[in-house]
């Protein structure tokens, strides 16, 4: 037996390789002879009609990836070729796309290593994309680690240009960034993209600060399909009976998302009015979330839903979204529980309210104000014509400030700056 396997291509690779079949042909079919040379070639955006993106992002359940993904599928539909170089498919990419490539990055382990070298994977696949793809543009989200990959890939591929841009979404910077052990590869990884972007006022001036980033960052918001997140039809499935009220809190579990709040303001809320209590999502707090459920006695009325793929079948089922996190660079799920119609109570922190306009869209309250959630989940459960005039606004200004379409013209802007 060889002592070297191969990680994580299950199904795709019994098709026959790191990408889908279809796509595999597709992809050989369409690579340039010329671009697979690596020598000091035109720069392909200006002699090609076809425009081309190298995206890498974390393919699992997560802002970041949906975002990337959004992103990939904006860009195809204006005729782009969209390469997504990663370590799985990203879980919102559901439909087939003929200008849409996967290429897996598939780490190699060995006894040696205590952990296989990823990122080192990860670059070495960007080179072989870029090059067999001709492809002068890679748009990473998430800077760590994926900023050092493409600035280990640009050196890689020298002479031939490659433009890279880097999206910061959170706790890369937040939390990671500012970590003694990733500090300096994360601020010189950022300082080496082409351009740098933030999805949030908030965020771009905490990596300023915190980071030291003295490279413009430009803010473009997080954005949704308002013609995907529509509000609730008459006809659809139901949650809990006719007169219970749902309340709704999707996320990772991870602590940043403050569940036991979440937890503790639904068994005041049920002690006023018939309601259930809808999780989405999985992590860590998720255990001590059950848990805690079960010692308030409202175990009965609370769903773990687990993670869930059509977040825009259940986020109309709601009749508020909750989301009290400690750090939030953003909260796109938010943003898609309005588009939805659903008013949103929220934390004040972060990048919350540029999404949450107080007394307009929801609420906003501080971290651990849970007297005040519940003030403002009971306005809104029981004010039927508030709650529906905030869901309206809601929805009016998702389409408006934060539509899908003028954000992928943003991005593209991004990108033709760099032309
Ligand atoms: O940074 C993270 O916690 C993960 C990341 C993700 O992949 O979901 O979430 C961040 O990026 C999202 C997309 O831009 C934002 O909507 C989230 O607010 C942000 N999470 C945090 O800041 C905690």
């Amino acid at each position: 037996m060889s002592a070297v396997k191969r990680r994580g291509s299950g199904a795709r690779d019994q098709a026959g390789g790191a990408e889908p079949v279809r796509r595999a042909a597709r992809a050989r079919a369409k690579a340039p002879r010329a671009a697979t040379k690596r020598a000091a070639a035109p720069h392909p955006a200006r002699t090609q009609a076809r425009r081309k993106i190298g995206i890498t992002c974390y393919s699992h359940f997560g802002g970041s990836g949906v975002v990337a993904t959004e992103l990939g599928l904006g860009l195809a539909r204006r005729g782009w070729d969209v390469h997504f170089i990663a370590h799985r498919l990203p879980f919102r990419l559901r439909r087939f796309e003929s200008s849409i490539f996967f290429h897996e990055v598939t780490p190699v382990t060995y006894p040696v290593f205590e952990q296989p070298p990823n990122n080192l994977a990860l670059a070495t696949k960007m080179v072989e994309v870029v090059e067999n793809h001709g492809i002068d543009l890679l748009h990473v989200h998430y800077a760590m680690p994926f900023a050092a990959s493409a600035y280990l890939a640009r050196q890689l591929v020298l002479p031939r240009r490659l433009d890279v841009v880097t999206t910061l979404h959170g706790t890369d910077i937040s939390v990671l960034g500012i970590d003694p052990a990733y500090f300096r590869v994360t601020q010189f990884s950022i300082q080496s993209s082409d351009r740098v972007t933030a999805v949030s006022r908030f965020l771009a001036d905490s990596a300023r600060k915190s980071l030291g980033i003295t490279k413009p960052i430009e803010v473009v918001y997080n954005f949704v399909d308002p013609e995907v997140f529509v509000p609730r039809s008459r006809s659809g499935v139901r949650l809990a009976p006719p007169e219970t009220r749902v309340l709704m809190h999707a996320s990772n579990f991870r602590q940043v998302k403050n569940i036991p709040v979440v937890i503790q303001v639904f068994a005041e809320v049920r002690k006023h009015l018939a309601a259930k209590l809808v999780m989405i999502g999985d992590g860590p707090e998720k255990p001590a979330a059950e848990q805690l459920a079960r010692k308030l006695g409202v175990e009965r009325d609370v769903l773990f839903l687990g993670n869930q793929d059509c977040m825009e079948e259940l986020l109309p089922l709601a009749d508020v979204f909750l989301l009290p996190s400690s750090s939030e660079s953003f909260g796109l799920v938010a943003l898609e529980a309005m588009s939805a119609e659903v008013p949103v109570v929220a934390s004040n922190v972060g990048g919350l309210p540029e999404v949450v306009e107080e007394g307009v869209t929801g609420f906003l309250h501080e971290v651990a104000d849970v007297q005040g959630y519940v003030g403002s989940v009971l306005e809104l459960l029981t004010h039927e014509k508030l709650r529906r005039a905030m869901g309206r606004r809601a929805r009016r200004i998702a389409r408006e400030r934060f539509n899908v379409d003028d954000m992928v013209d943003r991005y593209i802007q991004v990108y033709d700056s760099l032309r």
